[in-house]
């Protein structure tokens, strides 16, 4: 058949971007058309994200897309999970806030006073972070008078289609989905006093969501729309035991279940079970991921005056001893935006590094997200009863050498790293199945057995 060619945007904590997807027999490739910074903005009441500023480069992206690759037939959005924007009178009410912004903290008292974690693990089975969207609207005086709250992807469909919905990969990410139905939790809505009314009707990856007039028509078909959904469509699982790791600014960390695992053992572990692709489920823990290098790096050009080479600073990192002393990158003190040097430091109980140290230091920060990522698959394993035998290792955090070694030397199983651009592989393979691309039955592993074919993964094998 001839090859078919979609639009992905792709938006991540720290870049976005906008791909052309081209698929056919034997045929899966990316074309990277755009890619911008983004990061948190601080305003006078906190941290936010500049959406105006995505908006901006999200549809300057597409109209250069569409002039590369008129045959464009759909486009698909995904982006981090549990932010939102609230609509009044059919505009946005105020920026979004970032999910690392602390008011967070006031919302989770106000939750758990009325619903205890226990009883909310059990309805919408979500680890705790204090970002889920259900405790940022109990800290949101401005949901009352709100007429919709849309997560940032669905918000972007709705500037391009006029169409209200939520996308089910996504809305699991707030807390308000009943874990065993995929549908609203009304009842628990009532009782935490948040308006029904601005809940809008859950749609699935693969659905329409309509039609964008700027873009001549074109068709917006929801994807797995939580980046993590898409990113785990596209993890080319090369054994029923496999686990994975979606590695990004968050290291995401675990399996892909037929159903939800709600035990007191999931609970106390603080594992996830967020709504998949295909109604799968993401039997995961949030590890930090390369947000503390992002962060390191950063503060260290702040103080240079001149930016830091992230690149080079690996380099220099795989050359020094692997350290004995390491931290734990799961501390609740790293969460915020912010010195990370100093507190790292701080909990490895040393001052922060003087220049000379920062391989070194860089070295630390690495080998302690590789131990985190293995403590997690082991858990992971217990909890679900699987013997874990390989690890597929995707997203930005696979080029990184040191890590994958590292993680594979950790947890003593082989890491297979890549691909790096599997979330926009997952959104393009998700609208182009929707298209009648594969056979309108075909399945994850149908869609996963490309990739490994298109994107070989690199093998790691576990020293001891
Ligand atoms: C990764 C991610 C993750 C969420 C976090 C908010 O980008 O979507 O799955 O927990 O951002």
């Amino acid at each position: 058949g001839p090859v078919r060619a979609v639009a992905a945007v792709d938006l991540g904590a720290t870049s976005g971007r906008v791909m052309i997807g081209r698929v056919g027999e034997g045929v899966l490739e990316l074309e990277q058309v755009a890619r911008f910074a983004n990061g948190p903005v601080e305003r006078a009441d906190g941290w936010h994200w500049d959406v105006e500023a995505l908006w901006t480069h999200v549809r300057a992206g597409l109209a250069e897309a569409l002039r590369r690759e008129p045959t464009i037939e759909s486009v698909g959005i995904d982006s981090w999970a549990v932010d939102y924007g609230l609509l009044r009178d059919g505009e946005l009410v105020a920026e979004p806030f970032h999910y690392r912004d602390e008011r967070t903290a006031r919302g989770v008292d106000a939750v758990h006073a009325i619903v205890p974690f226990e009883q909310l693990y059990r309805r919408n089975g979500l680890q705790f972070l204090p970002f889920n969207t259900v405790y940022q609207y109990a800290a949101d005086a401005r949901l009352a008078a709100a007429e919709a709250s849309l997560l940032i992807p669905d918000l972007f469909a709705e500037r391009l289609t006029g169409r209200r919905v939520a996308e089910r990969t996504n809305a699991s990410t707030t807390g308000l989905l009943d874990v065993h139905t995929g549908k609203w939790d009304t009842e628990l809505a009532a009782m935490l006093g948040i308006p029904a009314s601005v809940l809008p009707p859950l749609v699935d990856p693969g659905e329409t969501v309509g039609h964008a007039t700027d873009l001549g028509g074109l068709p917006v078909v929801a994807v797995g729309s939580h980046d993590t959904a898409s990113a785990v469509v596209a993890v080319p699982m090369s054994s029923p035991n496999a686990a994975y790791i979606s590695c990004g600014t968050w290291g995401l960390v675990g399996l892909e279940l037929e159903a939800p695992i709600v035990t007191d053992a999931a609970r106390a572990a603080n594992f996830t079970n967020e709504g998949g692709v295909d109604g799968r489920i993401r039997f995961l823990h949030n590890v930090a991921g390369l947000w503390l290098l992002s962060e390191t790096v950063r503060a260290w050009s702040e103080a240079d005056g001149a930016p830091v080479d992230l690149g080079r600073l690996l380099a220099a990192a795989g050359s020094v001893s692997v350290p004995a002393r390491l931290f734990d990158a799961d501390d609740p003190s790293l969460a915020a935006p912010g010195d990370m040097p100093t507190r790292i430091a701080a909990l490895l109980g040393r001052e922060a590094p003087g220049r000379s140290e920062r391989p070194m230091f860089a070295r630390i920060i690495v080998e302690s997200i590789a131990q985190a990522f293995a403590t997690t698959l082991r858990a992971a394993g217990a909890l679900a009863d699987r013997e874990i035998d390989v690890v597929h290792l995707v997203g930005g955090g696979a080029l990184n050498t040191l890590l994958c070694q590292a993680t594979a030397d950790r947890s003593g199983v082989p890491v297979l790293a890549g691909p790096v651009e599997a979330t926009a592989l997952g959104n393009v393979l998700v609208q182009a199945r929707a298209l009648g691309a594969f056979g309108a039955d075909a399945s994850l592993t149908d869609l996963r057995a490309r990739v490994a074919a298109a994107f070989p993964p690199r093998r790691y094998e576990p020293r001891s």
